[in-house]
């Protein structure tokens, strides 16, 4: 139970919070402080993770000071502000971010110093928090990043995984996955507050009552999970800003029965335990593709439930009027995941606070926007009725209220066109009776966006037209965007430096100055930098890969990189295709392995553990490559590499390496991409077909600087309705052959024909990503790559032009596109 503040009578605690001394000195001291009083160890006996620990707690109180003071504003100012609701967020390493935030890495360093500690091997003891499976999570990442930066209200909310994503090995070239502990060595970044658990329910019956001649609603569970927050610092970058991420996690209500321990049995008097901790306990690592499993159904509303509940009761004052909840807030749903939110917030308005269910309604939909991350139909969450009546009963009967509305509302503006209404039913039939939460959240939300202009239009005009037409005004586009902090600033600091030396500082907080680096291009002495920032980059990345893996980088080649989770449409299939190509060159001897342009291929990919073809890629790739790096025909002048568990940490130091960036999937497929915007703004030239953010990429960069190629989503529409047969482009063209014939014929699996025989008949007689339908016109680009890799001085200037000319895919510009469009929640300075 909340009491009142306490009334303080002696100066220090009436006074604000201020921090230690901006010294390297005062460093030191708080620093030394944590160690002994936190930690409980002498400097001369702590442990590296001691001392790793109390570096951050150090920098953490540094930051205390703002934190306290933006919550203390939060809440005077009662502005409209951002609730962030996302299933994940695949943060990648705080200490870097944080110090760079606060103005601190160089005292914090020259201060590790000074205790004779290198702050470089406390680094190396940071373990990511992957509470995300890719490009979903990062991106809610970078956006509560931009949100502190540009000193935007908001709060990020969402699941306190005890596993993240899986950590991906190899064995024998396979995929196994471990747990991702994350937590075994402490947490420092986290504030954990049991104090203000909510109390979420779940299953049991609803009711119907007479509240004083008033027939209402109510739902009594069947049993609770209390839901544990845990805060979040969320710096800006210098403005003195620091919001909070809230991540909640599961604890159960009564710990366990002790009658039934008594009488022995131990396993049974903790089941209940188990059960509900269950809902925080790991990721799924499904990515794009649900499962319907009901603990994903039970994670999704216990974060949402908390979420809300949480806003309500702590940013509102006591008096506030709910009538005027659009005025405070906006919901923002990242994908369908927390979709649930929505007759959750009815549930609240109604059973809870009485009010009538047209203001209810006409509250909740200003209250929500809702942001779809993906084309392919398979990954619309969808739950099944009797699921989800099982779960949550009242939510169930205020979601067919919901259709039932909707429906009469589709009716009155089209007439009875039952087959209009059938499509657009929030209550999908077949397979199974279900709820479409992609429907339920553009029916809920003031706004639907896609994430690219490709996907936004092809979002309206593919797979949600009705919709569109129903609705005029509320489809629009947000292209992504990436941190320039993280991914330019930490991941790349040899280009910031030399950005900051040609243009000034500023860029960092407004990267359409990149532009002034166009003139740069044409200046050689400039492009010699360059070209050493990124020789230098790969050193590191060789570095690193010999200390992570045992690899050995190759010197002098170029670096082709391909990065992102396995999934057919994106084809790393193809790039399979092109390296066999090359290498059946070569072993045929119709190549001299003198005449093939050296080249690095580095693949980063994890696949999700049941998706058994991602799997067998996986294999194929890691077979490629032993076969390929041990062919003394080679002589060396291709080298394909693919270190296992690719994660936020990793791509740091592989992107700022990139010489070419690989973003090949199957046009109309790839929402958007984010990486592909990482890579550009590190320099690397993009061979990619015309989808996603792709295509606004090149437009940008500009036809010279951008290797194009493949079919345009008309194309892939035509050559579908013309009905597509694989095996004619097998037939048709003898590299393509020679490359799947010698796949079929065991050359990468000992002989044995029939380890990928799978994939081989996938790719002749399904192909349902258009592999062989691309493969030419992407063996034609990567010609084209090889001729201008040989100039390199022209390469560098179309590098730098790429970075010059990719300001736009800042995420800071994403936000502001979300204030513009959709959010109406100016930053309070
Ligand atoms: C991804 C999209 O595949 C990618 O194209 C996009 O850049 C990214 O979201 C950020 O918008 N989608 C997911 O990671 C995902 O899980 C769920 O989508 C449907």
């Amino acid at each position: 139970p909340a009491s009142a503040a306490p009334v303080a009578t002696h100066p220090l605690a009436v006074a604000p919070v201020t921090g230690p001394p901006s010294s390297v000195d005062g460093f030191v001291r708080e620093f030394l402080n944590n160690l002994n009083y936190e930690q409980g160890v002498a400097l001369s006996s702590s442990s590296p993770n001691d001392r790793y620990l109390a570096l951050a707690y150090t920098v953490r109180d540094y930051l205390m000071a703002r934190w306290l003071e933006d919550q203390r504003r939060q809440r005077e100012v009662q502005a409209k502000g951002v609730c962030y609701l996302s299933a994940e967020y695949l943060l990648g390493r705080q200490l870097d971010n944080n110090l760079l935030a606060a103005r601190l890495t160089d005292i914090a360093t020259e201060a590790m110093a000074a205790c004779g500690i290198d702050i470089d091997d406390l680094r190396q003891l940071e373990v990511e928090p992957g509470l995300g499976n890719g490009g979903l999570g990062r991106l809610a990442a970078c956006f509560i990043d931009s949100l502190a930066t540009m000193s935007v209200p908001s709060t990020g909310y969402g699941l306190r995984y005890e596993y993240g994503i899986f950590r991906q090995t190899f064995v024998d070239g396979e995929q196994i996955e471990q747990p991702d502990a994350w937590l075994t060595l402490g947490s420092p970044w986290e504030f954990p507050h049991p104090e203000a658990a909510q109390t979420i329910g779940f299953g049991g019956y609803t009711e119907k009552y007479d509240d004083e001649g008033v027939a209402r609603s109510r739902w009594v569970p069947g049993w609770t999970v209390q839901a544990v927050p845990y805060n979040y610092m969320v710096p800006g970058y210098h403005n003195g800003r620091v919001n909070t991420l809230r991540l909640w996690s599961a604890v159960a209500s009564s710990a366990f029965d002790l009658r039934i321990f008594n009488a022995g049995d131990y396993a049974e008097a903790v089941r209940a335990q188990t059960f509900a901790e269950n809902i925080s306990k790991v990721l799924y690592p499904e990515d794009s593709t649900p499962q319907g499993k009901e603990l994903r159904l039970q994670q999704q509303y216990f974060f949402v439930a908390a979420s809300i509940h949480d806003f309500l009761e702590h940013s509102l004052s006591p008096d506030f009027d709910l009538a005027n909840l659009p005025d405070r807030v906006i919901f923002q749903l990242n994908d369908t995941h927390p979709v649930i939110a929505v007759p959750e917030l009815m549930r609240v308005l109604v059973d809870e606070k009485g009010m009538k269910w047209d203001a209810a309604w006409a509250i909740t939909q200003q209250c929500f926007a809702y942001t779809c991350h993906t084309l392919l139909p398979e990954a619309l969450e969808m739950w099944s009725v009797d699921l989800l009546g099982r779960l949550l009963p009242r939510h169930l009967e205020i979601i067919y209220r919901i259709n039932d509305e909707f429906l009469a509302a589709v009716r009155e503006r089209f007439g009875d066109d039952e087959m209009r209404i059938r499509n657009m039913s929030i209550i999908a039939d077949f397979p199974e009776r279900s709820v479409r939460m992609a429907f339920l959240a553009t029916v809920a939300g003031a706004k639907v966006n896609g994430v690219a202009e490709l996907h936004s239009q092809l979002l309206r005009e593919k797979v949600l037209p009705d919709f569109d037409e129903f609705y005029p005004g509320k489809f629009t586009n947000v292209t992504n965007g990436v941190t320039p902090r993280r991914f330019v600033r930490l991941a790349n600091p040899g280009l910031a430096s030399l950005i900051t030396e040609a243009l000034g500082a500023g860029w960092t907080v407004d990267l359409e100055r990149l532009r002034g680096l166009e003139a740069f291009a044409e200046d050689p002495e400039f492009r010699a930098k360059f070209a050493e920032v990124k020789a230098a980059n790969k050193r590191r990345l060789s570095d690193v890969l010999r200390t992570r893996d045992g690899f050995e980088v190759s010197d002098g080649h170029m670096l082709d990189v391909m990065v992102k989770r396995l999934h057919e449409y994106k084809r790393q299939m193809l790039k399979v295709l092109h390296i066999v190509t090359l290498y059946e060159g070569i072993a045929s001897g119709r190549v001299a392995a003198a005449d093939v342009q050296p080249r690095t291929f580095i693949f980063g990919a994890k696949a999700a553990p049941g998706y058994v073809m991602a799997k067998r890629i996986i294999h194929l790739i890691n077979a490629v490559g032993s076969v390929v790096n041990a062919d003394p025909r080679v002589e060396g002048r291709l080298q394909v590499l693919f270190p296992p568990n690719y994660n936020v940490t990793l791509a740091e130091r592989v992107i700022p390496a990139a010489d070419l960036s690989e973003q090949i999937s199957l046009a109309g497929k790839e929402a958007s991409g984010t990486g592909n915007m990482k890579f550009a703004l590190s320099g690397a030239l993009t061979i990619g077909t015309d989808d996603g953010a792709n295509v606004e990429i090149r437009q940008l960069v500009g036809d010279d600087n951008f290797f194009l190629f493949g079919m345009t989503e008309p194309e892939v529409e035509a050559l579908w309705a013309k009905g597509y047969k694989p095996s004619d482009f097998y037939q048709a063209d003898e590299g393509l052959r020679r490359a799947i014939d010698l796949i079929a014929s065991g050359a990468f699996s000992g002989g044995d024909r029939s380890t990928f025989e799978p994939i081989v008949s996938n790719l002749l007689y399904d192909d349902r990503f258009m592999v062989l339908a691309d493969y030419a016109s992407y063996i034609a680009a990567q010609a084209r790559v090889d001729a201008a890799y040989a100039d390199q001085d022209a390469w560098t200037r179309s590098s730098i032009l790429n970075v010059a000319r990719s300001g736009f895919f800042s995420s800071d510009r994403s936000i502001r596109d979300y204030i513009d469009r959709i959010w109406h929640t100016p930053p309070v300075l």
